[in-house]
């Protein structure tokens, strides 16, 4: 298989950790999306994925996914050993609740495009931090609330992890106070002792900046 990935993408970053907790091999296209005004802009990209934004993944009977949920579910059900979520029904909506809270709630309010978006309406840069950090810390204090108090996010390593980890590096690298959050903070030193966690991680990509 073949993934488009930005280093520092989290949604890239969900799947780079889904492939890794599967036991996935799959070679990383790299598409900077700051570079020459984003290689996810150019018509090259654009081919590929209408959206022009990151990731994708080519199957490995060459279809072109895109959008980190279809892919992770499209993996997950293709290799379903071994499985990101429990098997118990409401154990399974509660990874997806997670998942949703994050990559539908949080994330695409600082989002580059958004984030672009407010500084062409001339907000200025620090309303723009205070911007992510509200809706980082609102987003988090029901995650915190939501999960468990041991182990991952509900114990064993599952969807709501995947989810969680790339939230947790894009809230640091905005410097978003994360104090305030107990069980988020215990998953997080869990995970960044996990194989496929520290694979996947922006620092250990193949675009990451020397
Ligand atoms: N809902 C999409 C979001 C994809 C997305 O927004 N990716 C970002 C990087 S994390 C991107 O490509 N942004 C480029 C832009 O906004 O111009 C998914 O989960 O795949």
């Amino acid at each position: 298989m073949d993934l488009y990935t930005y280093y520092r993408s989290t949604s890239s970053y969900r799947v780079r950790i889904a492939l890794g907790l599967k036991g996935l091999d799959y070679q990383a296209l790299p598409v900077n999306l700051i570079a020459n005004g984003g290689e996810h802009r150019q018509a090259a990209y654009r081919a590929l994925n209408p959206q022009g934004r990151v990731p994708a993944l080519r199957t490995d009977g060459g279809e072109l996914l895109i959008q980190s949920p279809a892919i992770i579910e499209y993996l997950e059900e293709a290799f379903p050993n071994p499985s990101l979520l429990p098997g118990d029904l409401v154990a399974r909506a509660r990874h997806r609740q997670v998942a949703a809270l994050i990559g539908c709630d949080i994330h695409p309010l600082h989002n580059v495009s958004v984030l672009n978006r407010l500084r062409h309406l001339k907000v200025a840069e620090e309303e723009v931090s205070a911007w992510i950090a509200h809706w980082v810390s609102e987003g988090f204090s029901a995650v915190e609330a939501l999960i468990g108090d041991e182990g991952y996010c509900f114990g064993t390593v599952g969807l709501a992890d995947v989810y969680l980890l790339p939230q947790l590096y894009a809230a640091r690298r905005f410097s978003v106070d994360l104090a305030g959050f107990p069980n988020i903070l215990r998953v997080e030193r869990l995970a960044l002792e996990h194989p496929a966690f520290l694979a996947a991680h922006p620092d250990a990509q193949p675009d990451t900046p020397a």
